[in-house]
């Protein structure tokens, strides 16, 4: 008898792909799961490993599964690359080469990319099984049912039991976690998971998909010893992957004692935050080495709050600010112009609160909204999912770069900033129209 043996490809750690590298979460997430289920894993990641980007040698072990795990399908930027086709390429590389020695392997699909574009996704992908959603009962069940499956010609089994969601610790193997920090990708994930799904309803997003209906919590325990394992493999800041920390006030808070106990020297962490005047949490964050809170702004029009259903008002993030500076809490403001209905008056609006609020070096910018399946976006332009694959963006007045540059202080406007609107503009110039089902709204798309 021998154990369940996958071969879990990351095919976020593919070189070029366009933005900047970050440690594989998710794949080593899944990685972890396997190994508590008592299956074997060999993970393959070519960040640390690029030699085997030319050799394929992997390849050629013993498997009953192959896996590829992909978290991105593109930037979601104007000037993204189409990165289907490269995972496509490798894919099949992989799978080919892989199923000489093991003609019964089956293969198995997962990963926010594939959560977020199900339709498009399986329409171009070989697989034998895609999982989405509740990924620790589907990919038990689709071991043991693959066991099943195999009996007679071999003796095969799994010898852990299914944890509950999230109910287990994360492992995190030095070397490469190390690999990932030697390439500049120091901020090392950890699913906090700090109460669950997003109850806010912003109309371009779609981690419906993602995070479905999981009111989880990670425990204090694992996440305590997952923080004190990387911190002693000599990880020095963290991300908590939370599509939003500070869902739930009382978990958060108390990953926040957490850290102050630990009181780990040098030690710093970022998150995605929504705007709040919880000023305690505020506090505790700056106590327990909060580096900065990332926050998706979007916009300070009042209209366009509404057009993009933020759930908050200019006020609530005025008030926000000024207690991330009351507290000494450093923000990462994320603006998004181009959203439905923006004109160059809501432009206007949204500089004249940043000059006013906020400082060079808190302020991010993008500009155009791509269509992502499940959101109200997609709804709104009647868009079938499946078409979403190549990204679409909606359709916006280009002269909302001009109306940027006009309105926002100098001080904002720095020569990376101008190259990258210069970049963003040549790429939606290209693009092509196309008319949704909306009698006002279009969408933009690049020939492929
Ligand atoms: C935190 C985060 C970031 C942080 C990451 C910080 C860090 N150091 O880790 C930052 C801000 C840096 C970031 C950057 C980017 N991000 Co981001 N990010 C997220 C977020 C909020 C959480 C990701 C995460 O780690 N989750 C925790 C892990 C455990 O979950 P997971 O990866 O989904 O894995 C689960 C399942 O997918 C599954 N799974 C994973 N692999 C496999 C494999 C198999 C075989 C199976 C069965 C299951 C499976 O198991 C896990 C548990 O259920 C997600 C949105 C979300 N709510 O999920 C977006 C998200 C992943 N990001 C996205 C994007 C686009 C980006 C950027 C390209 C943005 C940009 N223009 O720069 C970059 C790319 C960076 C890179 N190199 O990959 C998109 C990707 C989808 C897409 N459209 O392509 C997402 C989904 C958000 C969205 N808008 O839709 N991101
Ligand atoms: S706050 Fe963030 S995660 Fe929540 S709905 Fe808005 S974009 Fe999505």
């Amino acid at each position: 008898m021998r154990n369940y043996k996958v071969m879990l490809v990351n095919l976020n750690s593919l070189p070029g792909l366009g933005f900047s590298p970050v440690f594989p979460v998710g794949a080593n997430y899944i990685r972890s799961l396997l190994l508590e289920m008592g299956a074997e894993v060999s993970f393959i990641d070519f960040v640390r490993r690029p030699d085997w980007l030319e050799s394929l040698d992997f390849a050629d072990g013993e498997f009953d599964c192959i896996a590829f795990s992909i978290r991105n399908l593109d930037s979601m930027e104007l000037d993204g690359e189409y990165l289907v086709d490269d995972y496509l390429k490798m894919t099949n590389l992989i799978i080919n080469r892989g199923k000489q020695r093991n003609p019964h392997a089956r293969i198995l699909l997962g990963g926010s990319a594939l959560s977020a574009y199900p339709e498009g996704l399986a329409e171009v992908f070989p697989y034998d099984a895609a999982i989405t959603g509740d990924t620790e009962e589907s990919l038990f069940q689709f071991i043991r049912n693959h066991i099943r499956d195999m009996q007679g010609e071999r003796h095969i089994a799994i010898a852990g039991a299914c944890p509950e969601r999230f109910a287990f610790e994360i492992r995190y193997e030095p070397d490469l976690v190390r690999a990932y920090m030697a390439i500049g990708a120091g901020q090392i994930g950890i699913p906090t998971r700090c109460g669950g799904r997003c109850p806010m309803q912003c109309i371009y997003c779609s981690y419906g998909l993602l995070d479905r209906d999981t009111n989880y919590t990670r425990s204090l325990e694992h996440l305590r010893s997952e923080i004190l394992h990387l911190y002693e493999i000599g990880v020095r800041e963290l991300f908590f992957t939370d599509s939003i920390i500070n869902i739930s006030p009382g978990h958060a808070r108390n990953l926040c004692h957490l850290l102050i106990e630990l009181n780990l020297p040098g030690l710093e962490w970022t998150a995605y935050a929504r705007p709040t005047v919880n000023e305690e949490f505020l506090r505790l964050a700056a106590l327990s080495g909060c580096k900065a809170l990332s926050v998706s702004f979007d916009t300070f029009s009042p209209e366009m709050l509404t057009s993009l259903r933020k759930g908050f008002s200019v006020q609530s993030a005025g008030r926000f600010i000024e207690l991330c500076r009351k507290y000494e809490v450093n923000l990462i403001g994320l603006l998004l112009f181009g959203g439905p209905e923006e004109t160059e008056l809501t432009v206007r609006e949204t500089c004249e609160f940043a000059n006013r609020y906020l400082e060079p070096g808190q302020l991010f910018f993008s500009f155009g909204i791509r269509v992502s399946p499940g959101s109200g976006l997609q709804t709104l332009l009647g868009q079938p999912g499946d078409e979403l694959l190549a990204p679409h963006f909606l359709g916006f007045d280009e002269r909302i770069f001009d109306y940027v540059l006009t309105h926002l202080d100098g001080r904002f406007v720095s020569m990376n900033l101008l190259l990258k609107i210069s970049k963003w503009r040549a790429a939606y110039k290209q693009m092509k129209p196309k008319a949704t089902a909306h009698p006002r709204h279009t969408m933009v798309c690049p020939e492929l």
